[in-house]
């Protein structure tokens, strides 16, 4: 193929020789022509192709099943169907990334404008030249395999941004601007909200007599202690060195004080096992609540009044929850 293409292009033109494989999903107006197209294409494309019905297409969930590339007819048995399919696949979250390359019938100008319309990343004409159609699916492999590379760096590094390593937390940098925004909709909900920075207790010593390595292993599993007693929509940020920022939206004074208590206990019911079976050892830790009701509580108001109550909680003997 490269050579022919070479030759009719009559340059140096250099083809894409290393076609990162993907999956293919093939969707014709029936079974049995779709099974004519993987025939021909097959030994000119190194992806798998899959025969596929409209139903198993929609129907795909796992990230890892979803095809890269679906080939569709524009008319899948009835005029304008494949379009709708197009349109389906676009509208789902599983499938909104994959490439798309729309099959019409010769002269078919509508369907060709309304693919395009509808997303389609390619046309071709039916009934497909397989060289043709092997350069046109090499294209669309590259340009999704390129895609999904720059997606995902940008995913890792808002998470590299946003949280920190060692616990998986949000970090200070996300945590603050988050919870302004949690005030905000506390603000036009009119229901309150409740704010914690929790410390853990007597830190350094357990530094100074285990090692700062056992030191990491605690605050890993305390992060872990908390995220397990939370609501899915609480804010879990590691702050500073063993000092943790919780924010509950829509906590009144009750739900406040029984999540902290239940914090609390947790870190001080836990068992940290130390390496070699070196024994065990116990934490600790303190909280400062406080309950946004003022409509005007600015994040700055709350917090300082949640390091207040903190600071009241290590003077009055640790391990303790102070509103
Ligand atoms: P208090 O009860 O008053 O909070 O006592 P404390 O010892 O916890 O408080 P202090 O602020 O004096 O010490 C905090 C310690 O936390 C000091 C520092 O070595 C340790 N620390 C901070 N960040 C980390 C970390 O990432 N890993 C480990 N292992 N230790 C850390
Ligand atoms: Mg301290
Ligand atoms: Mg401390
Ligand atoms: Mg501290």
């Amino acid at each position: 193929l490269r050579d022919t293409t070479r030759r009719a292009l009559g340059a140096d033109h250099e083809l894409n020789n290393d076609t990162p494989p993907g999956k293919i999903s093939l969707i014709a107006s029936s079974r049995e022509e779709a099974l004519k197209w993987k025939n021909r294409l097959t030994g000119l494309v190194q992806s798998e192709l899959r025969v596929m019905t409209r139903a198993e297409a929609l129907g795909v969930a796992r990230p890892e099943d979803v095809p890269d590339l679906f080939i569709i007819a524009a008319d899948m048995g009835h005029p304008g169907s494949g379009l709708r399919l197009l349109s389906d696949l676009r509208a789902r979250g599983a499938s909104r990334n994959s490439a798309v390359i729309i099959a019409v019938p010769e002269g078919a100008r509508d369907s060709a404008a309304m693919a395009l319309d509808l997303g389609a990343n390619d046309l071709v004409t039916l009934p497909f030249e397989p060289r043709e159609m092997a350069l046109r699916i090499a294209t669309q492999l590259n340009r999704k395999y390129q895609a999904d590379r720059l997606r995902n760096s940008v995913k890792d590094g808002l998470r590299m941004a946003m949280t920190d390593p060692l616990t998986g937390l949000f970090n200070r940098r996300y945590a603050l601007p988050h919870l302004d925004h949690i005030l905000e909709r506390s603000r036009s909900t009119g229901r309150s909200c409740a704010v914690m920075m929790l410390d853990l207790d007597r830190f350094k010593t357990i530094n100074d007599r285990h090692g700062h390595a056992t030191g990491d292993v605690v605050l890993h599993e305390v992060a872990q202690l908390l995220t397990r007693n939370l609501r899915p929509i609480d804010l879990v940020a590691r702050i500073g060195g063993e000092e943790f920022l919780i924010a509950l939206p829509e906590a009144d004074l009750e739900l406040a004080e029984t999540a902290a208590e239940r914090l609390r206990c947790a870190i001080n019911d836990h068992l940290i096992l130390l390496p070699g079976g070196k024994g065990s050892l116990t934490i600790s830790a303190s909280i400062g609540l406080a309950l946004s009701e003022a409509v005007q509580d600015t994040s700055d108001v709350l917090l300082h009044r949640a390091d207040k109550a903190l600071y009241n909680a290590k003077s009055d003997g640790r391990n303790k929850v102070i509103i």
